[in-house]
């Protein structure tokens, strides 16, 4: 098989790029190890910024939605027993974000790929990239025991952070930088109403908590937990007790409790790849960065690589320019280095951090005091917070 782009990983970045490319007219294929309902049983990310639901738009996958995500105009901070509401839509001239899961949009895009024939293989096994060093890159990879070869003209590597695109790199043409953070998230799915209509950052000296949302009727809490905690050992009834405990009373007082269907812990680290492109292979989304999801922006910077680089492949097939493409590991870097600053500041301003000193937690505090009596801090946040310009 020949085709324009070979693009490895169904997730967000792959099945964007693919549909956005389809759409141009620049056949493609997206190869993934998992099935499509492993890869749509994965429960993530459930913020949206403006630029991924005008993607969302342009790949003709946004119908859903619009119809069921959730505007929203502002965010709250809690701590010290009281909530901070922080302006999203005032103090960013307009702007706001959706609440949508990723799951749905995984969905959605999934169905519009198959509505338009796109080809994607799932349950692909020993995805390989090769001679993407040279002119004429392929990928192989197994499927019921036979080896498959696609000819193609460049590799799109949106196979997340485990893997094998920014793997098969040679070690010494790539940089890594990394922070691994003490504590992860425990996070829960619940079919109960959400405790507050927007959503809920909490600091508490007993540590984090989110109250977010999918819907109306269905919630999304996470809390901060140790690195070597177990899944079993958090009954839903201990979830409950903990969250409320971490909440101003207020809000405690209105959690509605109900059974969870999904409960899961996720690491926190920040990690940055550089360069994202080698060749004819694009490193694209969590292939080519990790953010702690405190600040919302995993999801939303696989967008804007997406961006840039469909508009590169754009110019390439359209007048031969590589201009766009030369470019895309600059500019998506610039964009992904101030989300990962963004997701840092948060994770570090929100979070209780087993080994902090008491002058760390002094600044901890002067921060929130400072964000909360500032329109210019407040401003700061905000702006990262709905995301900074493509
Ligand atoms: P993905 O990881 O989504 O997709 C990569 C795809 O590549 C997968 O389908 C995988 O099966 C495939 N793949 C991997 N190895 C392969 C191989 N060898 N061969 C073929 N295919 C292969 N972001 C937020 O903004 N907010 C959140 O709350 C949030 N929570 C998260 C919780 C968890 C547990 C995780 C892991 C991430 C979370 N994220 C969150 C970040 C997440 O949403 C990512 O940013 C988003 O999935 C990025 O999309 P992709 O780049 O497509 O990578
Ligand atoms: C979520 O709803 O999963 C979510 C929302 C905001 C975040 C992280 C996760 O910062």
């Amino acid at each position: 098989m020949r085709v324009k782009v070979a693009i490895i990983g169904s997730g967000p970045s792959g099945l964007l790029l693919g549909q956005l490319l389809a759409n141009a007219g620049i056949e493609n294929v997206i190869l993934d190890r998992a099935s499509k309902d492993h890869i749509l049983g994965r429960v993530r990310a459930g913020v949206l910024e403006e630029g991924m639901v005008h993607l969302m738009d342009e790949a003709g996958a946004g119908a859903r939605m619009h119809a069921e995500g959730l505007p929203h105009d502002g965010i709250s901070l809690a701590f010290d027993g009281r909530d901070h509401r922080i302006d999203l839509y005032g103090l960013t001239g307009g702007k706001r974000v959706l609440i949508y899961g990723q799951t749905e949009l995984t969905h959605d895009l999934m169905n519009r790929r198959e509505a338009s024939g796109g080809i994607s293989v799932y349950e692909a096994e020993n995805v390989t990239p090769h001679h993407f060093a040279g002119k004429s890159p392929y990928v192989t990879y197994e499927k019921d025991g036979i080896t498959h070869r696609i000819d193609c003209d460049f590799i799109a590597g949106c196979d997340g952070f485990h893997g094998p695109s920014r793997k098969s790199v040679p070690e010494g043409a790539i940089r890594t930088f990394e922070k691994v953070y003490p504590f992860g998230w425990l996070g829960v799915l619940a079919d109960v109403p959400p405790v507050n209509h927007e959503l809920v950052y909490a600091n508490h000296p007993r540590g984090f908590a989110l109250c977010s949302m999918r819907s109306n009727t269905r919630s999304r809490y996470y809390i901060q937990c140790p690195l070597d905690e177990k899944i079993e050992d958090w009954s839903d009834e201990r979830f409950w007790d903990e969250l409320r405990r971490r909440l101003p009373e207020h809000h405690a007082e209105a959690v509605t409790t109900g059974p969870s269907f999904e409960k899961s812990i996720a690491p926190l680290r920040s990690f940055v790849a550089e360069p994202l492109r080698f060749g004819r292979l694009f490193l694209v989304g969590d292939a080519g960065h990790i953010v702690p999801p405190t600040g919302a922006k995993g999801l939303n910077l696989a967008a804007s690589d997406v961006h840039y680089l469909f508009e590169g492949l754009m110019e390439y097939y359209g007048d031969g320019s590589t201009a766009g493409i030369d470019a895309y590991s600059a500019r998506a870097l610039s964009r992904v280095w101030k989300a990962v600053r963004f997701s840092w500041w948060m994770t570090m301003m929100m979070h209780r951090f087993p080994e902090t000193s008491d002058f760390d937690q002094k600044i901890q505090e002067a921060e929130l005091d400072y964000l909360t009596h500032s329109s210019a801090a407040a401003t700061a946040l905000a702006e990262n917070y709905v995301g900074l310009a493509y």
